[in-house]
C-alpha cells in the first residue's frame, strides 16, 4: 500500500485513553525490533485501523512482537473494539479454546495457520484477517457529538491460567487500564521524556499493557528490543533508553553478564515484576549498574496493585506499597485481619480501580475470586510492614506455577498429558530454579507397554508444545511407578516437592 492508503471522511472515535499519543509529538516514537514510527505516524496508521474495524466488536491479535501488532492494538483501542491477545505459539488445544470462548469477529494484523483453530467444522468460513499497514495514514479529528467510549467497556480479553482447566479470559476494562497506567506514571515519575525499553511478549499485562500502552499514555517513547537478552538491553541503554522493564529471569541473566549490565548505569529506573526477584540478583545488579531495582507486583486480574515508588524505599524482596487508587489487606484463614508487623503471613486481598470486570463466560469463577465484602482474593500470601510495604511470600496453591514470568496451571498440563496414549497418571509441579524461578517438572506413570525413557520424554514435551504453548512444556519428566496419594486418592504434591 502507498503512503496514504485510505482517506477517511468520517473521523474515528477518539477516546481519552492514550492521551500522550494524542498529543502527537514527532520527537516521540515506538520502535519494535528495529522498525520505528513516531507518534503522529503511529496515530495516523492506527486511525486507519480504527476505520477498518467499524462494526466489529472483538478481534484477536496474534501478538508477535512487531510494529503491526502495536498499530493494530492501538487502532482497536481507538475504535472501542475489544482485543484478545493470542500468544503466537499457542498450540491446538489452547488456540481452539481461546477462539471458541472469546468468539472474535476477525483476526487483526496476523492470523495463525489455522484461523478458526483446529477441529474447524467443515464448511465454516475462516475468520477474516484485517491487515495492518503501518505506512497507512488517516487524519485524526475528534468526533463531534459522539459520546466517549464507556470507561467500563472492555479493552482486553487476556487469557491466563488457573490451577485447573483451560485458561480463563480476564476482562480488563478501559477504566482499569487507565487507572493502572496512571498509578504507575505517578509511582515511577514516568514522563514524556522517558524512553522505555523491554523485550517482553506482547500478550500479557507486563509487555502489552504496561510496556506498550504505558509510554503511549504518558506520551513517551518505547524501544521494544525484540528479545529479552542482556545484549539487547545493553544496546537499548546505548540507544538512550531511560527505563527498563523485565521479569526476574531476564534480570538474573543480566546480572550474570557484567559486560552488558554496565551499560544500564545510564538508566533512570530499572523495574522488575511478574515473579519474585531473588535477593542476590538485586544485590548483584546494584553492584553492576549502580541501581536498586524497583520491584512491583500485579496480576492479569488486577493489573499492578503494589509498586516500589521511584522516590520510595527500595528493599530487596519487597514489592512496595499499594499504588494510587488501590487498597490491600491481609487476612488469615478465618478471615481475621493479620497484623502489619512485617512478619505475620496472610492472604493478600486487593480492591480498587485497577481490578478486572470478571472472567469471560465464567460467572462461577468470577464470584469465587471475590470476598463477600468486595475484595479480590489474589491467591498470593504476603506480609505487610508497619509502613505499608508488602513482601510476597509465595502462592497459596502449588498448582499455579511461575516459570520465567509465565503463569502456568499444573492442571492444564496434566489434563493435556493425560490425552497422550503413553500416560496413565501424571502430576506436574514447579520446582525452584535459579534461572526460571520455577521449573516445570512432570512426574509420569507410563501405561503398560511404554518405556519411561528420554525418547518418551521428548515425545511428551513436543506433545505439550503442540497442544498448549512452548513455555508450558515441562523442562523435566520423571517416570515413576506410582504417585504419592493420600487416603482420599489425591496426589500429595508437597511430597513430590520434598
Ligand atoms: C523453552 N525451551 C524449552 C522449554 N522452554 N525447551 C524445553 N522445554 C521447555 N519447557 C527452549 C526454548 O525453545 C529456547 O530454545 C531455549 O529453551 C531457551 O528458552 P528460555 O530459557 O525460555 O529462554 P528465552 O527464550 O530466552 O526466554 C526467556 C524469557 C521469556 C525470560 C525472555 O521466557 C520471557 O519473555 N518471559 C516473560 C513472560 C512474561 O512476560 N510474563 C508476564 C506475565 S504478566 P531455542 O532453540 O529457541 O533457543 C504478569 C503480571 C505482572 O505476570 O505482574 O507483570
Ligand atoms: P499473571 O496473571 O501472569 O499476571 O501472574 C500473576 C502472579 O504473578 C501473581 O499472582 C504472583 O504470584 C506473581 N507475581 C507478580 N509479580 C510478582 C512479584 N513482584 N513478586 C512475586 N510474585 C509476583
Amino acid at each position: 500500500m502507498g503512503q496514504v492508503s485510505r482517506l477517511c471522511t468520517e473521523p474515528p472515535i477518539l477516546t481519552t485513553m492514550l492521551t500522550g499519543l494524542l498529543s502527537a509529538d514527532p520527537t516521540r516514537f515506538v520502535e519494535v525490533a528495529g522498525r520505528r514510527l513516531n507518534h503522529p505516524d503511529l496515530l495516523a496508521a492506527a486511525s486507519v485501523v480504527a476505520h477498518q474495524l467499524e462494526g466489529r466488536t472483538r478481534v484477536a491479535v496474534l501478538a508477535v512482537p512487531t510494529l503491526e501488532t502495536v498499530v493494530g492494538v492501538v487502532g482497536a483501542l481507538l475504535a472501542g473494539v475489544e482485543v484478545v491477545p493470542v500468544p503466537p505459539d499457542s498450540g491446538h488445544r489452547e488456540l481452539a479454546h481461546m477462539l471458541t470462548d472469546s468468539a472474535p469477529d476477525a483476526w487483526l494484523a496476523q492470523a495463525p495457520s489455522e484461523p478458526n483453530g483446529p477441529n474447524e467444522p467443515a464448511g465454516q468460513a475462516p475468520l477474516p484477517l484485517i491487515a495492518v499497514d503501518v505506512a497507512a495514514r488517516a487524519a485524526v479529528t475528534r468526533a463531534h457529538g459522539t459520546d466517549p467510549i464507556d470507561p467500563e467497556s472492555i479493552a482486553f480479553v487476556m487469557y491466563t491460567s488457573g490451577t485447573t482447566g483451560l485458561p480463563k479470559g480476564v476482562l480488563q476494562s478501559r477504566r482499569a487500564v487507565v487507572a493502572g497506567l496512571d498509578a504507575l506514571i505517578d509511582a515511577w515519575q514516568w514522563s514524556a521524556d522517558d524512553v522505555l525499553a523491554h523485550g517482553l511478549p506482547l500478550f500479557h499485562v507486563h509487555g502489552l499493557i504496561l510496556g506498550v500502552l504505558g509510554p503511549l499514555r504518558v506520551g513517551g517513547s518505547l524501544l521494544h528490543t525484540g528479545a529479552g537478552t542482556p545484549e539487547a538491553y545493553a544496546a537499548a541503554a546505548d540507544a538512550g533508553a531511560t527505563m527498563f522493564f523485565a521479569v526476574p529471569t531476564i534480570w538474573s541473566r543480566i546480572a550474570e553478564a557484567p559486560e552488558h549490565a554496565a551499560a544500564l548505569r545510564s538508566a533512570r529506573l530499572l523495574v522488575s515484576g511478574s515473579a519474585a526477584l531473588p535477593v542476590p540478583v538485586f544485590a548483584r545488579l546494584k553492584e553492576l549498574t549502580g541501581h536498586e531495582v524497583a520491584e512491583r507486583y500485579g496480576m492479569s486480574e488486577s493489573l499492578i496493585t503494589v509498586a516500589t515508588r521511584a522516590d520510595g524505599v527500595r528493599q530487596a524482596g519487597w514489592v512496595g506499597v499499594p499504588v494510587a487508587g488501590v487498597e490491600a489487606r491481609l487476612r488469615d484463614e478465618q478471615g481475621a485481619t493479620v497484623p502489619r508487623d512485617g512478619e505475620s503471613v496472610g492472604r493478600l486481598e486487593v480492591r480498587g480501580a485497577t481490578l478486572f470486570s470478571g472472567y469471560l463466560n465464567r460467572p462461577d469463577a468470577t464470584s469465587e475470586s471475590w470476598t463477600d465484602d468486595g475484595w479480590f482474593v489474589t491467591g498470593d500470601v504476603a506480609v505487610v510492614a508497619v509502613d505499608g510495604r508488602i513482601r510476597i511470600v509465595g502462592r497459596e496453591s502449588v498448582d499455579l506455577i511461575k516459570s520465567a514470568g509465565y503463569r502456568i496451571g499444573a492442571g492444564e498440563i496434566e489434563s493435556t498429558l493425560l490425552g497422550h496414549p503413553a500416560v496413565a497418571e501424571v502430576a506436574v509441579v514447579g520446582e525452584p530454579d535459579a534461572d526460571l524461578g520455577q521449573r516445570i517438572v512432570a512426574h509420569v506413570v507410563a501405561r503398560p507397554g511404554h518405556r519411561g525413557d528420554d525418547a518418551l520424554a521428548g515425545e511428551l514435551s513436543a506433545y505439550v508444545g503442540t497442544e498448549l504453548s512452548g513455555h508450558k512444556r515441562p523442562r523435566e519428566f520423571r517416570f515413576v511407578d506410582s504417585l504419592p496419594r493420600n487416603e482420599m486418592g489425591k496426589v500429595q504434591k508437597k511430597r513430590l516437592l520434598d
